[in-house]
């Protein structure tokens, strides 16, 4: 199941609505539920991942899913909260993970998706109003999952961050500064990883990774040195298993914690604490 609040999705007297979105793997529809009704659009396929952002820079938020067709389709908001299907792009074999972001600093969101039975990125780049002038794919590891984008190595242009189930591994594709990516570099990401955060977990002002996965009880906190260089902290989880994971103050103590989900050893919400200065970190299980 995906669910995606989406506030201020329309416009005027509409706007104070939150649209909740929800959709699930096997389920062609992306259903939006409002206060009284819902409405359903349809994809060719099953929906692998939804995600929400402006498209066409009229200050609305539309809707991007990835489909089991391996393609991408975007649904532009028509102002209302309603939605029109807009376009559909192939992609590679399997697109799992799904993020946007403005990978070419040309202020409108592209699209990148993680082709996980082809072991590679697609880069779907935006021309400004939903449509995509060029999609570039780059080679990565066995089986991406999860994709995130940030500034990892702070030159003011977003990255691609990946955790590669079947390899096992980390992936970092730099941003080359015009909206291409220069080859992957990896690290060992734990058995089986397919969760994936970034924040700046040691607050010294750069991105950090959090991975988390199902094949043993770490979570991976990959520490930035600003330049795009990482190294490991490991952290038992107390649970194992296909999860998520994310990351946010919850003591408001000034540093960031994170909560995962393991289904292995008895289905457990996990919550991790870090208290900076003393070092002292402990583990909640629910
Ligand atoms: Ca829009
Ligand atoms: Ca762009
Ligand atoms: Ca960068
Ligand atoms: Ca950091």
């Amino acid at each position: 199941m995906i669910a995606i609040d989406i506030t201020k999705a329309c416009e005027g007297p509409a706007e104070s609505i939150t649209v909740t979105l929800t959709s699930q793997y096997i389920f062609r529809n992306i259903t939006i539920e409002g206060f009284s009704d819902s409405t359903s659009y349809y994809c060719n396929a099953g929906i692998r991942g939804v995600v929400a952002g402006d498209m066409d820079s009229d200050n609305d938020i539309d809707l991007v899913a990835s489909s089991s067709d391996d393609s991408v389709f975007i649904f532009l908001n028509d102002g209302n909260g309603t939605f029109t299907r807009h376009a559909a792009y192939r992609v590679g074999d399997g697109p799992e993970g799904l993020t946007l972001s403005d990978v070419d600093n040309d202020y409108d969101l592209d699209i990148v998706t993680s082709d996980t039975y082809s072991d590679s990125v697609s880069v779907l780049i935006n021309n400004g109003d939903g449509n995509i002038e060029r999609i570039d794919t780059y080679p990565v590891g066995w089986g991406p999952l999860a994709i995130k984008s940030a500034d990892l190595n702070n030159d003011g242009y977003p990255d691609l961050a990946m955790v590669d189930y079947f390899g096992d591994s980390l992936s970092i594709l730099l941003n080359n500064g015009d909206g291409t990516f220069a080859p992957r570099y990896a690290y060992p990401g734990g058995d089986w990883v397919n969760a994936l955060v970034p924040t700046d977990f040691d607050n010294d002002g750069d991105i950090d990774l959090a991975a988390f996965g199902g094949g043993d009880m770490y979570v991976r906190v990959f520490l930035n040195d600003g330049e795009a260089n990482f190294s490991v902290e490991l952290f038992n989880s107390g649970s194992s298993g296909t999860g998520h994971i994310v990351a946010a103050d919850l003591w408001e103590d000034g540093s960031i914690d994170f909560c995962y989900t393991g289904n292995g050893n008895g289905n457990r919400l996990g919550i991790q604490r870090r208290v900076h200065g003393n070092d002292i970190r402990f583990c909640k299980q629910y």
